[in-house]
């Protein structure tokens, strides 16, 4: 154990594309955990697309950080010294509140106790984590699956979407994936099952492509990422669609203002749905969620990939890597 703390602070609100220079990286003393609270090593540390949104002046489902506050994150992390009923020296948890920092003292009771029997303890921010909580909720509940039917997933190749194609395939549909990089569209379509992936940076008229590989239509769409894959996945809904709107990451970094939705006539016709969701509020089955996901990670139906950066110090190069489609599966930065 050491005696100093390094911390991301946020200098400064991005505009545009996030830089490393919008972080500084300092040195704090170790903090004691009061009552009810544990000391936490952190061991991997999770950078999530929702970070952009915390860095804007703006108030959403959390007030944004502020300038000078370690930047938001959760975190997988080792009990260090334990003021709190049920937890020791050497449980591994997940803190979500954790922050861009080696150690952190926080109450016990925002923690979620982590089984390294299970799985790597890494999986507890990725596929046995918010990521694969959100493509579980997302996949199920907003997008109703049927056995029989085309799903198509974007942003396929990252943490939610690898893992909600998968579910699609786990539940009898045809599973379609879109990302950027010709190496993930064979992870999808290789190792992950996926029945086909585009590549949406070679595939020229991405309505054209998309409508080859879903020949009666898209009955399920599982958006992560908006602007043209998702105006050419509305073009080819099927009769009673439904669009799980999940993330919009390819205007997240965006500085002009946004036009749109203009495609919504499309839906008439074909009376389909576009919803909005939020993990957080299927907290009351996430048990249930968790331990469906954790049965098919077992019985290898449902597999992952993480890129793991080393160091807290690349902790902003990771986040802005992840940004631009650096990653294949989910993106950690590995701590202790
Ligand atoms: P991720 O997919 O692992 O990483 C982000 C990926 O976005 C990159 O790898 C990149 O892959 C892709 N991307 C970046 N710019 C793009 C663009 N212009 N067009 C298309 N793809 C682009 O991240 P994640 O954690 O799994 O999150 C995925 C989405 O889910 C995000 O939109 C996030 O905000 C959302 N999310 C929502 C909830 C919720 O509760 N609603 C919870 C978690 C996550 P390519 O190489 O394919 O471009
Ligand atoms: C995310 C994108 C957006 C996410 C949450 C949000 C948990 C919430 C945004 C808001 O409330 O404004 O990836 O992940």
């Amino acid at each position: 154990v050491s005696d100093s703390n390094r911390r991301w602070l946020v200098r400064r609100r991005p505009e545009g594309w996030p830089e490393v220079d919008d972080f500084e990286l300092v040195e704090a003393p170790i903090e004691a955990p009061g009552e009810g609270q544990v000391l936490l090593r952190n061991l991997y540390l999770s950078v999530d697309p929702y970070m952009r949104g915390r860095l804007r002046d703006r108030d959403s489902y959390a007030p944004p950080v502020g300038i000078g506050d370690v930047m938001v994150g959760s975190a997988v992390a080792e009990v260090v010294e334990s003021r709190a009923a049920g937890l020791a020296a050497g449980d591994v948890v997940e803190s979500p509140t954790f922050g861009w920092q080696e150690y952190a003292a926080v109450d016990a009771a925002g923690l979620r106790r982590v089984d390294p029997e299970l799985a790597p303890v890494s999986t507890a921010l990725g596929v046995l984590g918010m990521p694969g909580l959100t493509a579980y909720f997302g996949m199920l509940d907003v997008c109703e699956l049927r056995p029989g039917t085309t799903a198509v997933v974007s942003g396929a190749a990252g943490a939610v979407g690898s893992t909600a194609g998968q579910i699609a395939r786990i539940h009898g549909c045809r599973a379609v994936g879109v990302a950027g990089s010709d190496e993930k569209v064979d992870w999808l379509t290789g190792e992950l099952g996926f029945d086909a992936a585009i590549n949406y940076k070679t595939a020229g008229s991405l309505t054209r492509a998309l409508a080859a590989v879903c020949p009666v239509g898209i009955d399920a769409y599982f958006d992560n990422v908006g602007g043209p894959i998702t105006d050419a996945a509305i073009r080819l809904l099927a009769l009673r669609g439904r669009v799980a709107i999940c993330g919009q990451i390819s205007i997240y970094n965006a500085t002009e203002a946004q036009t749109g939705p203009r495609l919504l006539w499309e839906l008439v016709a074909r009376r389909a749905r576009i919803e909005g969701f939020l993990i957080f509020d299927y907290r009351d089955r996430y048990r249930e969620g968790l331990e469906k996901l954790g049965g098919w990670v077992r019985s290898g139906e449902l597999r992952y990939r993480e890129t793991v950066v080393d160091g807290i110090e690349r902790t902003p190069e990771a986040f802005i890597s992840m940004m631009r489609g650096g990653n294949i599966g989910k993106m950690l930065v590995k701590v202790g």
